[in-house]
Order: C-alpha cells, then structure tokens, then sequence
C-alpha cells in the first residue's frame, strides 16, 4: 500500500488487513473513527488538495483544531507528496502573517471563526486558496474532499523529500521552518515504536496538541505505525485523562500533565493497574514529580529528549532502569555527544554542548542556509543548544542550555521575541525576558523594563501593547520596571541575577 510514498506508506502498513479496527475513540462523544475512515478521508483530503493544484513540495499550512478530520488533512498532504504545516492554534493574525509570508503555502487551511481575519493575511501573503475546517472536522476543506476524487495511489516520494515543516524560534528573535522529510519521521516513529514496545494492542490517550512534534510525529505517528488506537482529547482535562487510565495503555505528556494528574486525589495504583506506560518530555520533569509519581502510582515515568529539528534523541529505557532525572541513553541509530564550541568532545564525565547525529536529523531550515550551517557541523554533528552530562553508565542528563529559551508547560518561548516587542515601544529603552520557576508550567515568563526618564509606560500599557501580537502562552506573567539591567565587564545582560531577584518561592 502506498509504496511509492516513503512515509505514508510506512504509516499505513501496520494496518493494512485491518481496516475495520478502531484507530481513535472520541473522549466526549465516543465516536468510534476505524483505520478504513481515517485513510478513506485522507485520500479524499488528498484528491481535493491536488484538485486544488496542490504539487509535490507544495506547502499545506493549517492553524486548525485538533479533529479527525485535521488528521487526516496531514496524512492528505503526504498522500498528496506535498508538506504539512501546522501552525499553533494560539498564534494571533501577526504570528500568522509571518509563518505564511516565509513558507508561501500554496494552500492554508483555519477555523471558520478565524476566516475573515486571516483571509486577508493570507492573500498579502500570496496564498491562493483558503479553506476553513472546524472543530467538529467541518468546513471547506471538508466539503471539497466529499467532492473530489479519492487520492488512492499516493504521490510518490522518497525518504530524502520533506514531509512537513515546523516552525521553531531563534535566538536571535525570526523563526525558522525546520524541514523535516518523510525518512526523518519515518525512521524516528519507528524505533520509538519499538523501543517503547507499542503494539496493535495498545490505546494511547492523546491530549497533546498536533501542531508540534511531540503530539503528532511522536504521538499520532507511533500509534500509526503500532496499528494501536488513540482516544482523542482535545484539550488537558486531568480528571477526563484520569478516568480514561481504565480503557487505555499509555499516555504521552508534558510535565505539567504529571503535576495535574498528581492533584487528583483519584490517582492510585489501582487507577493505573491496566497502563503499561507513562513518557514524558518537551522539558525536564522535576526529581519530586518523578518520585510523586512512583509512589502514587508505582510507575516510572519514562522520559525521553527531542527537538523538533532532531525528533527524538534520547530515552530512558522501556525494560531496563529508568533514572529519573535523566533522558536515557541515545535511541538505536542516533549518535549523542558533549562537546565545546568548537566541536571539540568533552572529557568524560564533564559537561558539554549536545550535539546529535542520525537519520532523525532535519534537512535544514527554509530559506536560511546561514542559520542552517550554524547549528550544523560539515561531519553531520546537529548543535542542539543544551549542555548534558552523561554518567558512567551512558545516561545523558540535560544540566543547562546554551540557548536563552523558556520553555513553559512544554511550548518553547524565546526572549528575544518578547524583548523586540517591548523594545519598540516609545518610552521604552530596553528589556529583558527570562523564565521564572513556576508550579504548574514548569518556568513563567517574567520581563524586566528600562524606560526612558518620565515615560508614560507602566506594565500594563505594556501588556497591553504586546498582546495582540504574540499568543497567549508567551504573555509575561510579571512585568518589572528597573533602573538599568545588571550586566557582566563584556556588558552581556545578566539573566540570572534576575532569575535571582525575582523568582518567587514555588508552591
Ligand atoms: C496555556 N496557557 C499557558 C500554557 N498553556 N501559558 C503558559 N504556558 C503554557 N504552556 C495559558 C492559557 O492561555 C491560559 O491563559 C492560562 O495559561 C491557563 O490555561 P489552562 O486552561 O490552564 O491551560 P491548558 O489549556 O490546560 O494548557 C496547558 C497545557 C498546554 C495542557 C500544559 O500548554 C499543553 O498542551 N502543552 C503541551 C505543549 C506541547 O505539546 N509541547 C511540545 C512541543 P489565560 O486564561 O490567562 O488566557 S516541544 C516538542 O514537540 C519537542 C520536540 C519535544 O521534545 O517534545
Ligand atoms: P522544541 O524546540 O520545541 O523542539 O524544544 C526542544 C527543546 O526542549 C530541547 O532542545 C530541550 O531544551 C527541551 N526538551 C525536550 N525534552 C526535554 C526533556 N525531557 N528534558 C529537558 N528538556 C527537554
């Protein structure tokens, strides 16, 4: 089935003869979709797509919500031999105007209750075709495949061809569409599938989004090639994912999913009797979670590191010992190693710049080849910006990062973003954004504001400034106006003197 067509075919194989088995239950309404329903829509999301003049290496961008019928749009587009482009359903019309003036999709699909904003956004960006697909899996996009005919041999496509394009902030404030192909995903689902030991036996409750790798290319992509089922959540509701523990066999989160769930006092060893497992990544889960959660429970979470350049790199073991506190050792086929600046190892035992190399590496980003060779050595080496540690027995722990990101409740956030927005208001004279600890996500963004004497700027009419241009998610939580921003002899502004100053003690 689809062996033309890299990834779609390696997506499709486990279920092929099994078509009538269940491949995703509603958590609300209990809809039952089968693999048939879901391939069948995603040939007839495909054959409306290449009616549409959609062609190989044509981008498919969708800031939709999380539906079937949005699932199938993506396996449409690599049906279709073109490239997925899932956009965070939080970007306001700015962010938006941006991703689709850089990726020049040929086709952009959103919610009908954004239509009338974005339509015009995506005309200045030159997109020609705009269609609408709602929560409940309705709208234009639905409409014209009930219309069109059915994709049924895919367009082929080798491993070496991209699949998707996901965009990821820079430090240095634009961001950037890292081009992932079909032999990147393909190979990664694969051996976290079985690295993980996913079967056709298994349900995973998926409460992630589908707009970033880990709910969809780490999630979705996994169960696909397992043959397993999901049941579909389309927002966190702990006590909901509780109740499912009864009818499922995994859960993939964030930490803030364990810390939620922690809160239910349902949360028992009995709750958890029929999971086999919990994973966990997107950012470092606290020692006291991990051990929370083994008591409560009697499970190891089992967490794992990636990057949306790289998916996934690291896992702490399926069968053997999980240290918490760690991300594991390198999955089969992808090389880790710590090493300086220069790309020179570290002695072991010491710390150092990860740096990873494999078939999980990305091709590179959009239209950035200068970014691109900075975070890519000539031998293959990606720089991933974080700083491990690894233990005698191969254990990599992330102990820092070289990046200044904030990463809260698992959505990345880079200051630079932040600070150019504030920075631009009159009154303004500089800011700096830096990430506090925070109970439920993990870190908060906090920002702290010079202004020019006598300016009529306060930390809400900077709020207010800022807000419609960023999603909600990156909002400083605290705004402080300070005299001048500590800074080191080499005049670098001091961020953790800030984090010093004004994180507040954590519940
Ligand atoms: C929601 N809010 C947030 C966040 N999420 N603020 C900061 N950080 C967040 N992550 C805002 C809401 O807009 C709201 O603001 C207020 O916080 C409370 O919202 P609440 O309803 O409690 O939040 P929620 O809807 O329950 O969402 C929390 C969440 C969600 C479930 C943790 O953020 C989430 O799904 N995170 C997962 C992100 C993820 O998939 N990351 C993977 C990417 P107000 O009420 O004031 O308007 S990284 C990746 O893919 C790499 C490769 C990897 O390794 O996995
Ligand atoms: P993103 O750019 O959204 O793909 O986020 C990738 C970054 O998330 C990595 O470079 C790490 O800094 C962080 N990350 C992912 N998984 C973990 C983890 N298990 N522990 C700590 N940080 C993590």
């Amino acid at each position: 089935m689809y062996s033309e067509n890299h990834l779609a075919h390696a997506l499709r194989a486990a279920s092929v003869g099994r078509e009538e088995a269940t491949f995703a239950t509603d958590a609300t309404s209990g809809a039952v979709t089968t693999y048939d329903d879901l391939w069948s829509q995603a040939e007839a999301m495909a054959g409306a797509l290449v009616a549409l003049g959609v062609a190989p290496g044509d981008r498919v961008a969708v800031q939709i919500e999380k539906s079937i019928n949005g699932l199938a749009c993506y396996l449409g587009t690599v049906l279709a031999g073109a490239i997925h482009l899932p956009l965070n359903t939080g970007y306001p019309a700015a962010e938006v105007s941006y991703f689709l003036t850089d990726a020049a999709p040929r086709v952009f699909v959103c919610d009908p209750a954004k239509l009338d904003t974005l339509t015009p956004v995506a005309e200045q960006a030159g997109v020609t075709h705009v269609l609408t697909l709602d929560a409940a899996g309705q709208g234009a996009l639905t409409d014209a495949a009930q219309g069109a005919t059915p994709l049924r041999d895919a367009v082929a496509r080798d491993a070496d061809d991209l699949a998707a394009f996901l965009y990821t902030s820079g430090t240095t404030g634009r961001s950037k569409g890292a081009m992932l192909t079909h032999g990147n995903l393909a190979s990664n689902a694969e051996t976290l599938r079985d690295h993980w030991q996913f079967t056709d036996g298994d349900v995973l409750i998926h409460a992630l989004p589908v707009f970033h790798t880990h709910g969809l290319f780490v999630a979705i992509n996994v169960t696909l090639m397992a043959g397993g089922a999901i049941i579909l959540h389309r927002n966190f509701d702990a006590a909901a994912i509780l109740a499912d523990f009864a009818r499922a066999t995994s859960l993939m989160g964030v930490p803030t999913f364990y810390t939620r769930l922690l809160d239910q006092p349902g949360l028992t060893q009995a709750a958890c009797a029929d999971m086999r497992l919990f994973v966990s990544g997107s950012a470092p889960m606290l020692l006291d979670t991990h051990l929370k959660w083994q008591d409560r429970t009697g499970h190891t979470v089992l967490e794992r590191y990636g990057m949306t350049e790289t998916c996934m790199n690291t896992s702490n073991p399926y069968d053997g010992t999980r240290k918490p506190g760690t991300v594991g050792l390198p999955l089969p086929g992808v090389e880790l190693r710590l090493a300086d600046a220069d790309g020179n190892p570290t002695p072991k035992g010491e710390p150092g710049g990860i740096e990873v190399r494999g078939p999980n590496l990305f091709k590179g980003y959009w239209q950035m080849p200068e970014k691109t060779a900075a975070d890519m050595r000539a031998d293959g080496w990606f720089i991933t910006g974080d700083i491990g540690q690894i233990d005698d027995d191969g254990y990599v722990s992330i102990v820092g990062r070289s990046k200044d990101l904030i990463i809260s409740g698992g959505y990345n956030i880079y200051p630079k973003e932040i600070e150019a927005l504030i920075d631009d208001i009159d009154g303004v004279v500089e800011s700096a954004a830096f990430g506090l600890p925070d109970a439920d996500f993990g870190e908060s963004v906090a920002v702290a504001v010079v202004l020019e004497r006598g300016a009529a700027v306060t930390p809400e009419t900077i709020s207010a400034a800022i807000a419609p241009q960023l999603a909600r998610y990156k909002h400083p939580r605290a705004i402080h106006v300070i005299d001048a921003l500590p800074r080191n002899t080499m005049g670098k502004v001091q961020k953790n003197q800030l984090r010093d100053t004004y994180a507040v003690p954590v519940a």
